[in-house]
Order: C-alpha cells, then structure tokens, then sequence
C-alpha cells in the first residue's frame, strides 16, 4: 500500500516534469518564431503577452555589464549601473498594458524607477523638453515629453509581476507609460537622452505612428 502511494506520486511528478518541459518546449518554439526578422512578429505566450522585437533575437544583457546612462540637457551626465538603478527609490502599481495592433494584458505589476527620481542626480537643465529612451535593440527607440515622462504613473520598470523583467520583456530595465500604447515603453533601455528639442520622435513615429500615443485617443482609435 504504502509503495503504491509513493509509486503513483513518483508517476504524477513524472507527469507533471513532463508536462512543464513540453509547455517550456511550445514556448522556445514560439520564441524561434519571433526570430523572424520581420518587425512586428510576435510570440504569443498564453499570458496574453506577446512578445516584440525589431531585431532578429532577443537582446540578453549581462547584468554585471549593464550600464544606464542619462545624457543630453543636464547639469552632469550619470552612469547608473543596475545595483545603482536597484537603489533608487522604488515605486509600485498595478496597470493595464496595451498594444496599438489590439491586444492587452490587464492588472501588471510594475516595480521601478520614476523618472523624476532617475534624473535628480543628473540634474535636468531648464531648456530641457523631452527625454529619448534609447534601446540596446538599435535603433528602436521612443520619446516622450518631460510632463508626459514626469506623469504619476509613468515608470522605468525593472520587476515585472514580482520578478525581475524576463529578457523578452526587456532585462533589466523597460519604459513603462500605462495610459499610451506599448510603441512607448522601450525595451532594454541603455540611454536616456534630455533632448531640448526633437530630432525624431521615435522608431515607429517614424513610420507613421502618432507622436502622442494616448490610448483611445491617437493613430485614429
Ligand atoms: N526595444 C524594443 N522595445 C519595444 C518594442 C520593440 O520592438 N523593441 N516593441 C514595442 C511595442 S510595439 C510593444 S506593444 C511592447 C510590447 O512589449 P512586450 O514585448 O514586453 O510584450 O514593447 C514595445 N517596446
Ligand atoms: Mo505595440
């Protein structure tokens, strides 16, 4: 009896290691997938999330490595390294994300960095009109003002639902700005630029979408 009972957990820890290797195996195939050198492709995780790049794999960034730096229009350039950024005051929320092409995952947990915060050092110079997030992914990158980025629930995220950001989600650090489309918050930030003025708004405002990305309010939604 007693050898039956450990025989049947054995065969249904089996079954279950079986069973999360396959769903590991699916999910790999579907991040093969996103290999496809085509912008906008996709994994499609059974979170709701999918996953996007513009390059031709998912930037891994070495921790140790990592370097932020905040550039531009302030008073002296700081390089932040992720221990650093880690320091910072740290801010919660929960947030809806959504994507311009339709899709939306409801009720994240972000924690992170406001901007304000990740500036005070570097010191934002009174010319100062926007902040460019550049991505280690080049050239995706994206802009938004100093209000916009200055907004109570704009955030520089590093943890996402109460881990670090997994590498596709954008290791170790991502823009998140809730109320505007997912085109805004940069994966796999390495720079942010105080920019006096706008060269360019962004990798997809350049091809064609609006500047401003307020959900139900822009790229004629
Ligand atoms: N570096 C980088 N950041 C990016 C993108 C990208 O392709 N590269 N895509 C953007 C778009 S359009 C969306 S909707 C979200 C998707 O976030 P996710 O890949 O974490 O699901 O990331 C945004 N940030
Ligand atoms: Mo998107």
């Amino acid at each position: 009896m007693h050898d039956r009972t450990i025989g049947r957990a054995a065969f249904l820890g089996i079954l279950g290691a079986g069973a999360a290797g396959l769903f590991f195996g699916r999910d790999a195939l579907r991040l093969a997938g996103s290999v496809v050198p085509d912008s906008v492709e996709a994994v499609v995780p059974a979170s709701g999330w999918r996953i996007y790049t513009i390059g031709s794999s998912i930037p891994s960034i070495d921790p140790q490595a990592y370097r932020l730096t905040i550039a531009g229009a302030v008073e002296r350039p700081v390089t932040y390294t992720l221990a650093d950024l880690r320091a910072l005051p740290r801010v919660q929320q929960v947030s809806d994300f959504h994507c311009v092409t339709g899709w939306s995952v409801s009720d994240v947990r972000w924690a992170g960095v406001r901007f304000r915060d990740l500036l005070d050092e570097a010191g934002v110079r009174p010319s100062a009109k926007a902040l460019r997030f550049v991505s280690d992914e080049v050239p995706y990158d994206d802009t938004l003002s100093l209000p916009q980025a200055f907004a109570a629930d704009a955030l520089l995220a590093l943890d996402m639902d109460g881990k670090p950001l997994s590498e596709a989600h954008g290791f170790p650090a991502r823009v998140v700005m809730p109320r505007m489309y997912g085109y805004k918050s940069v994966k796999w930030v390495t720079r942010v630029e105080v920019q006096t003025h706008l060269d360019h708004v962004g990798y997809w405002e350049l091809r064609g979408y609006d500047e401003d990305a307020w959900i139900g309010d822009s790229n004629g939604l």
